[in-house]
């Protein structure tokens, strides 16, 4: 990875991807492609550029002798449900010209799949790495397809393209935009902000997390991972910390007061199709992942860092 292009990057993920990479591999080596949440104290190489846009890819590729693309991309669960024409469109033919660009230029790839390409036909417990694909939600529908495209690309054309299949992610810095999981962000927000929260799905809801920093670290590890170890070519189970949305209020509320109360609305639908845990043992064994945040080190690190940047 000399030259990186980041689609979506000023997504929850690329926001935080974005500077971890420009660290890593230096700020002039990375470039940002966004379309219109370009934040304009951004600091480092960024485009503008509409997806799905083929040629336009084709010329920042060109331009930047770009080697390496982590494609983010994507319309979300619940954002996705609202249109999913527009969401299978947008997910899926861009990913397929990334895909199309990287047989031409010969590129490596990251590319996000998730939990939602599970379904209510999944075990939900401790998930296998290969089990049953059935997804409810037009976004989890794009993940399976997608994962099949990164297989058969790999394959045929012999397109190093590698994925992780993400739980939801937690973050200060970012806002998640349009996933069922993103209650577990939200309630931060609004206990620091007003000392109580509505949540939208029901207490008992069991979901896989993690915390942004294991989830940039996962990324990075695999795009550097020895390709002869890798054995998955679809999407790699990613697993972190799995609680119930009490759980995560109780542990809240050992150091910050907050009233939470449960009203599910069309979220609970797709929560109760996913996973509450994931067996992540092939990810652990073929390129060593680790997580290193648990629940009471995520809540405090999101406590204090929500505080200082609400100024509370
Ligand atoms: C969502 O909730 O849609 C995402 C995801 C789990 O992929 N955070």
């Amino acid at each position: 990875m000399k030259r990186i292009l980041v689609t979506g990057a000023f997504g929850q993920i690329g926001s935080e991807l974005v500077p971890a990479l420009q660290d890593k591999f230096g700020k002039e080596n990375v470039i940002a492609v966004g379309n219109s949440r370009i934040p304009e104290d951004f600091d480092g190489v960024v485009e503008k550029l509409n997806q799905p846009d083929k040629e336009g890819l084709r010329g920042l590729i060109t331009k930047y002798e770009i080697d390496t693309v982590f494609h983010l991309v994507s319309l979300l669960s619940a954002t996705g449900e609202k249109d999913p024409s527009f969401t299978w469109h947008l997910n899926m033919q861009s990913m397929k010209d990334v895909l199309d660009l990287a047989v031409e230029f010969k590129l490596k790839v990251f590319w996000p799949s998730s939990i939602a390409a599970f379904g209510p036909t999944t075990p939900r417990d401790f998930t296998p790495q290969r089990t049953v694909l059935e997804p409810t939600t037009m976004y989890g529908v794009t993940k399976v397809a997608g994962e099949l495209l990164c297989q058969y690309y790999f394959n045929k054309f012999g397109v190093d393209v590698r994925s992780v299949r993400y739980p939801g992610i937690i973050s200060y810095k970012a806002l998640p935009g349009g996933g069922t999981t993103d209650y577990a962000v939200a309630i931060f927000y609004d206990a620091i902000e007003k000392g109580e929260y509505e949540c939208f799905v029901s207490e008992e809801t069991t979901l896989p997390m993690m915390y942004m920093d294991d989830a940039v670290k996962a990324t990075i590890d695999l795009m550097e991972a020895d390709p002869a170890k890798l054995t998955v070519r679809t999407s790699y189970n990613l697993a972190a910390i799995s609680f119930t949305a009490e759980e995560l209020a109780a542990e809240i509320n050992k150091t910050l007061p907050v009233q939470v109360t449960y009203k599910p609305d069309h979220r609970q639908n797709i929560a109760n199709s996913w996973p509450k845990s994931i067996d992540d043992s092939q990810a652990r064994q073929d390129w060593g992942w680790q997580h290193e945040y648990d629940l009471p080190k995520m809540t405090e690190i999101m406590i204090n860092e929500l505080k200082k940047k609400l100024g509370k």
